[in-house]
């Protein structure tokens, strides 16, 4: 009996009764891949999270733009547990119901003849890659092994070995080489650099974030994303827009792209694809380049499920129901006519930047100070949570169902915490 009582004791799943208990379980179990804020949160519901304790916040951080649709969303909850019910997977040895439906849907929205689900974002850009490379030596008629594919300086496009080999950050590359060769890397949001480089006929595509997310929300001037896509059909390359936090009614129209009325070769998608409800993402492309992939040469377990599929038709539908992308766009100019009134009362601000909902604030001090942080720590206080990025760059990012009262209030909460904010 007491071997058996043991036993259960030990292998049974505890349940967490405050937020230090659930701290302490991840410092002692789990890989040290994040240094996360000290919250722990265990529900959400629009615009808001809670957590353990039953402290209510705004989420300003929407799991990195995943959850544009607002914290289960019940229309995706519910697209999700009846599909749930009938079928989750099958592999893509067989056929589904779902997947095609989703396939012409996503092909629809956003215009292109083909779509290639996959999970993760870094999956996504992955198969813009191999894509991007197979279109190179297939149609361009590059030399075998010699494509190349230009980059921007500070971009980020997730955590794989060969996405970090196009990576120009320090601790997401160190101790992680040899690196995958047939990337170049020039200056983000210049021209001139750019024309340079694609003066190598190797080039078969750029890979580019129409505004930089985690290099603290860069946004280019205006004329940049449509100065690069003609110059990328001027040299036969094509263009691959990472719209994996961009896209999806987050700046404030469908993708950023339309800001500036480019259409990429390859578009790729994810996060809010699902409304932060499942991993799924996408590659989209005309026939003339998703064909150059044939059967057996890329693929995954999971992409294209048949539940991935049934999310992501009811998620996308909720951003047009609910008109996000001009909701987003509207409020975003709120949100940073307020900060910019708050930059001109404190010397702590020294930058606002942003589009739609996708904005940041740069803190008057250097990327190795603790004041961004200490800031958010703050706002945790206070009930709204943001996380520092790049040292001294705070991103804002709430989900898109945020009303306009939601924005003033929570302005009024960042502006209480930095006027009082004392180092
Ligand atoms: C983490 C950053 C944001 C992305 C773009 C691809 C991916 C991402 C433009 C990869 C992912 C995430 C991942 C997340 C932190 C976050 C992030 F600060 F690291 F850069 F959002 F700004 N392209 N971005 O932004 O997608 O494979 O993760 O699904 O914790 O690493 P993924």
């Amino acid at each position: 009996m007491f071997i058996f009582g043991w036993l259960n004791n030990t292998i049974m799943a505890m349940a967490i009764t405050s937020s230090q208990e659930a701290i302490d379980l991840e410092e002692k179990y789990g890989a040290h891949n994040y240094h996360p804020l000290p919250v722990v949160l265990t529900r959400g519901e629009g615009v808001f999270l809670w957590d353990v304790e039953g402290k209510r916040y705004y989420d300003f951080l929407s799991a990195y733009s995943a959850v544009n649709q607002g914290h289960c969303h019940p229309r995706i909850i519910n697209a999700l547990t009846e599909q749930a019910k009938e079928l989750t997977l099958t592999s893509r040895a067989f056929y589904n119901d779902k997947l095609g439906v989703a396939e012409k849907y996503v092909c629809d929205t956003f215009g292109y003849d083909k779509a290639l689900f996959m999970n993760s974002g870094a999956e996504a850009n992955e198969t813009a890659i191999k894509l991007a490379r197979k279109w190179g030596y297939t149609k361009k008629g590059i030399a075998d092994n010699k494509a190349v594919i230009v980059v921007a300086r500070k971009n980020f496009h997730g955590r794989t070995t060969t996405i970090i080999s196009a990576s120009s950050d320090p601790s997401a590359r160190q101790g992680f080489g040899p690196f995958m060769p047939g990337f170049e890397v020039i200056d983000y949001d210049n021209v001139a650099a750019l024309k340079n480089a694609l003066i190598n006929p190797n080039v078969c595509g750029l890979l580019i974030e129409p505004i930089q997310g985690e290099a603290g929300v860069y946004v280019p001037q205006a004329g940049y994303l449509k100065a690069a896509a003609d110059l990328c059909k001027e040299h036969n390359v094509l263009l691959m827009m990472d719209e994996i936090q961009t896209g999806i009614a987050r700046t404030g129209k469908m993708l950023a792209s339309d800001h500036e009325m480019v259409r990429p070769d390859l578009l790729i998608l994810g996060k809010a694809l699902s409304g932060g409800v499942l991993p799924i993402s996408v590659v989209l492309a005309d026939d003339d380049i998703m064909l150059v992939i044939k059967p057996g040469e890329h693929g995954s377990t999971f992409g294209g499920n048949p539940l991935a599929a049934a999310v992501v038709v009811e998620a996308l539908q909720v951003v047009k129901d609910e008109n996000l992308a001009f909701h987003a766009a509207q409020l975003g100019e709120l949100f940073r006519t307020r900060m910019n009134r708050l930059k001109e009362k404190t010397s702590l601000i020294t930058l606002v930047r942003g589009k739609g909902l996708l904005n940041a604030i740069v803190i008057n001090d250097t990327p190795e100070s603790e004041t961004a942080w200490n800031l958010c720590v703050q706002f945790a206080e206070a009930g709204l949570l943001a996380k520092p990025t790049h040292g001294n760059i705070i991103r804002l990012a709430p989900p898109l169902v945020i009303t306009e009262e939601q924005v003033h209030e929570c302005c009024d909460m960042i502006e209480a915490v930095i006027r009082n904010y004392k180092k």
